[in-house]
């Protein structure tokens, strides 16, 4: 299903009008807005491949309808989200759930939505079937050297896959850990996953990053290999420049400062990228914003003057993406909430004063650095990133748009009411 731009046009004409009034009101209480409206256009953020199905819970799935059948269909929904907010311009690919009959022809397609691939991701927290050794005790830490040639196997194939298309990261996440204690000699756990990454590491095409994202518990309740971010930074650290910490914002424990944690890895260069969701209790895996923006927002400030201060490029040098599991939402409609809700809070840090920020700090200030703070997080940003979508041809109303073309309706037509996203 290919969204006409005719659509987006009749629809952006209806809301125009209210549209650059709110623009024109926003713009003479902030001053300039050209810089952010351009890189606001210019950021993008990938789409899991596995978030276009309805998740599942440990107690049920409720398929919501019209979810896509293969790799193809993963693709025309990610190209569906793009066409109507220009802010989903890639996919994150997930092996062996994602695996491409046809390079050139998934390439193809994906080239026809305007649509790059960004990391792919290995999996060694299942079993295949017609695999050799079982993961059931971990992957790239087994005490079993085969079970970890085997997963050490299955990451360099995941890069051979994602160098045929055209990716330049690969993210590793590892279930490894221990559900109790002395079920493992930590020490030990650490030294083979070390040389597990090693291996791995060393097939990686120049131009590549290892990104290493660590997890606080679960699916192990007593101990995780990689578990936090001083965890994964050891790691990354010994591996070399091209491996970089991945940090999931449901991956911590409950009310981790994550805003710090994101300062001191980009000012020790080992921050790869972002999983972006949102939670409450653990890894919940909402919608990104929906329940703590503010924090979102303390993030993205100190995204900002991180990378402002090692001079990076915000669009280019980290990896941003969604990963999200809901399971009551159309999955298409929560993830353009979520987009927009990242795009809110990038929008909102881009209009932090930093000499003044600076200048109450250098004074201990506190009152005036959290004045400073909450003026651009209380500053309704959404004209902005609606001006960036409507100048790049997408939507100024996404969700609007997508209800009115009744988008889940065709899919449905198309694919039919009980179709199974593959992978969780
Ligand atoms: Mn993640």
């Amino acid at each position: 299903m290919i969204i006409d731009s005719n659509k987006i046009d009749t629809h952006n004409e209806i809301l125009i009008q209210s549209h650059a009034n709110k623009l024109v009101f926003l713009a003479s209480e902030i001053g300039e807005t050209e810089n952010i409206v351009q890189k606001l256009i210019d950021f993008q953020i990938a789409i899991p491949s596995w978030a276009l199905g309805t998740g599942g819970t440990r107690f049920g799935r409720f398929a919501g309808g019209g979810e896509p059948r293969s790799l193809e269909e993963k693709i025309e929904d990610v190209g569906l989200l793009h066409a109507l907010n220009n802010a989903s311009g890639a996919i994150s690919l997930h092996i062996p759930w994602d695996i491409p009959t046809d390079y050139n022809a998934i390439k193809s397609l994906a080239a026809q939505h305007n649509l790059k691939f960004d990391a792919v991701n290995s999996n060694t927290f299942q079993d295949q079937a017609n695999q050799e050794h079982s993961y059931k005790f971990g992957s790239l830490q087994n005490v079993n050297k085969a079970v970890r040639k085997q997963a050490v196997a299955h990451n360099i194939e995941v890069i051979q896959q994602g160098i045929a298309l055209g990716s330049e990261s690969l993210t590793v996440w590892l279930a490894d850990g221990s559900s109790f204690p002395g079920q493992l000699n930590f020490r030990k756990a650490y030294q083979n996953t070390l040389e597990s990454l090693e291996e791995i590491y060393a097939a990686l095409p120049s131009n590549w990053k290892l990104f290493l994202e660590y997890k606080n518990a679960e699916p192990n309740f007593y101990s995780t290999t990689v578990a936090d971010w001083g965890q994964s930074y050891s790691y990354v650290k010994k591996l070399g420049d091209k491996a970089k910490t991945l940090v999931d914002l449901g991956h911590h424990l409950p009310n981790a400062n994550i805003e710090q944690i994101v300062s001191l890895l980009l000012m020790e260069d080992k921050l790869g990228g972002f999983h972006f969701n949102d939670s409450k209790y653990g890894d919940d895996d909402l919608t990104a914003g929906s329940l703590k923006p503010y924090q979102l927002f303390l993030i993205f400030n100190e995204l900002v003057e991180g990378m402002d201060a090692r001079g990076m490029n915000h669009a280019k040098d980290l990896g941003w993406m969604i990963d999200a599991s809901h399971n009551i939402k159309d999955p298409l409609e929560d993830l353009l909430q979520s987009v927009e809700a990242i795009m809110i809070a990038y929008a909102q840090a881009l209009l932090v004063d930093r000499k003044a920020l600076e200048i109450a700090q250098n004074e201990n200030d506190v009152v005036r650095a959290q004045e400073i703070l909450q003026n651009a997080f209380r500053t309704d940003v959404r004209a902005l990133v609606a001006e960036a979508r409507l100048r790049s041809g997408a939507a100024l109303n996404p969700v609007g748009l997508y209800r009115d073309l009744a988008v889940r309706n065709g899919l449905i037509a198309e694919r039919g009411l009980k179709t199974m996203a593959t992978g969780l």
